[in-house]
């Protein structure tokens, strides 16, 4: 493959691969609402808005994948994540299959799932309980990519992103950190493997305190080399008590207690 998209290729995680992906693919299309900052002369950007769909169609032509990573990437107002997240990763899907495009990575991310208590592991085929209204546009996005597969037989690789970054920022992170390199394998498992129709992936490294079961994606092939635990001593040193129970009790952090007035005590009952 050589002419992929990569959307939101001005965000953090997008300018971490911009860099990791050109060498692989030599026609990489870069796209966002807003042009990165310090554009190679041999790196080719198009701007578009994915909430309008003639400009995701003016991006996708000619393209072999598409990396989509655009949307909004934390919680917002519905609005926001309505156009961005929603209307933006159907537009994404719909204008691929108009063009003929065969395989797109889903940038989803562990949100869709963030209720489940940190003492559970989960595996990918667990019922999603989304933490957030951007939680739940992952959850479409997840729902968008199997629709897609299944009636249009376009090949698509979820990727239920933990945190990417050069090392775990604190102790949630080191159950769900993401080097960058780690990325890109699974990055190239679903845009390269043959016969990929529909699969999820957790986008996380090698980590020893992990709550996810990984096991579907390491039968694809995928081989992290980001281990957590490298940086656990310094990490866990630096980490202040929470004040947060909720933040602390869920996968997903903070981003549970965001607006939270559930009864947690009865919430724990209910659901242990
Ligand atoms: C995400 O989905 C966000 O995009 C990222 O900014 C982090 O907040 C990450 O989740 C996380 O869970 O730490």
């Amino acid at each position: 493959m050589k002419r992929v998209l990569l959307t939101g290729a001005s965000g953090d995680v997008g300018t971490r691969l911009r860099k990791l992906l050109k060498p692989i693919y030599p026609e990489l299309i870069l796209s966002d609402i807003r042009t990165p900052g310090e554009l190679g002369p041999d790196e080719t950007f198009v701007p578009a808005d994915i909430s309008k769909f003639n400009e995701v169609a003016n991006i996708v032509q000619g393209v072999e994948g598409i990396i989509h990573l655009g949307g909004f990437s934390v919680e917002g107002p519905w609005e926001t994540i309505l156009n961005a997240n929603i209307i933006g990763a159907y537009n994404v899907y719909e204008a691929a299959r108009q063009a003929g495009v065969k395989r797109i990575i889903f940038a989803s991310s562990n949100h869709a799932a963030g209720f489940y208590p940190r003492e559970k592991t989960i595996d990918t085929d667990v019922t999603l309980l989304p933490d957030t209204r951007y939680g739940l546009s992952k959850m479409f996005g997840e729902g968008l990519a199997s629709l897609y597969a299944y009636k249009h037989g376009i090949g698509s690789l979820v990727i239920r992103i933990g945190n990417v970054g050069d090392r775990p920022l604190d102790k949630r992170r080191l159950s769900i950190w993401l080097k960058t390199e780690d990325l890109v394998k699974l990055i190239r498992i679903g845009l390269e493997k043959p016969d990929l129709l529909f699969e999820v992936a957790y986008g996380m490294s090698d980590n020893k305190r992990a709550w996810w079961d990984n096991s579907r994606a390491e039968s694809l092939g995928y081989q992290p080399e980001g281990k957590s635990e490298d940086f656990a001593e310094a990490v866990l040193q630096a980490e202040k008590p929470s004040s947060d129970p909720v933040a602390a009790y869920y996968q997903g952090g903070p981003f549970c207690s965001d607006e939270f007035d559930a009864d947690f005590e009865r919430l724990k009952k209910l659901t242990s």
